[in-house]
């Protein structure tokens, strides 16, 4: 089964995200992320089997996972697949350190690599026609965040579905 580690908004910034995922769609057209789908992603880990999915459910129960704060200050665009993203201006120091202990754990695991580079992001669009940022609405918005989730992802005529298999615990 393809997993991942992410960052599940609250409702009410998931509103707020979808509000803009319309706006951008409006404007770069592609295939937008519906509203309950919208995550930050911490670690992709691709096709697990049944005993790793096991491994990671019980260790992400258990991971106390420190509350932050993340401003969510700007557009970007990765060029392939056509990402339209909102982010901050600069990476979150915060959660690149997560991220980086997410990984370090997750290797000694044998659980894959972790990308050399991390640029926390949310995707609102995936293969825009138009990959630009300029016009879109500023954007000044802030997530507090504190729980993991472990999500599994299947994929669909319409795009990705993602099932929620574990959550970290609360501080
Ligand atoms: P994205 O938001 O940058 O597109 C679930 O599929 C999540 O894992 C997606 O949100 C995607 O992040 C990320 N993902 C999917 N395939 C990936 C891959 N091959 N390498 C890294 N991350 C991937």
């Amino acid at each position: 089964m393809r997993l991942f580690l992410a960052l599940v908004p609250p409702p009410a910034l998931r509103r707020r995200l979808g509000e803009l995922a319309e706006r951008a769609w409006t404007r770069c057209g592609g295939r937008r992320v519906p509203d309950d789908s919208l995550h930050l992603t911490l670690a992709f880990l691709g096709e697990v089997d049944e005993a790793g999915a096991d491994e990671l459910m019980t260790w992400v129960e258990e991971l106390e996972v420190p509350e932050g704060e993340w401003r969510l200050d700007a557009w970007g665009c990765f060029s392939r697949p056509g990402i339209l993203w909102v982010g901050g201006r600069t990476p979150d120091r915060a959660l690149v350190a997560l991220q980086a202990s997410l990984w370090h754990e997750l290797e000694a695991r044998g659980f894959g690599r972790g990308p050399s580079h991390f640029v926390p992001h949310v995707t609102l669009l995936r293969r825009a026609r138009r990959l630009e940022t300029q016009g879109l609405p500023p954007i000044d918005l802030t997530w507090r965040h504190g729980r993991l989730a472990l999500l599994r992802s299947f994929t669909e005529n319409d795009g990705a579905r993602y099932e929620t298999l574990a959550r970290s615990s609360t501080t």
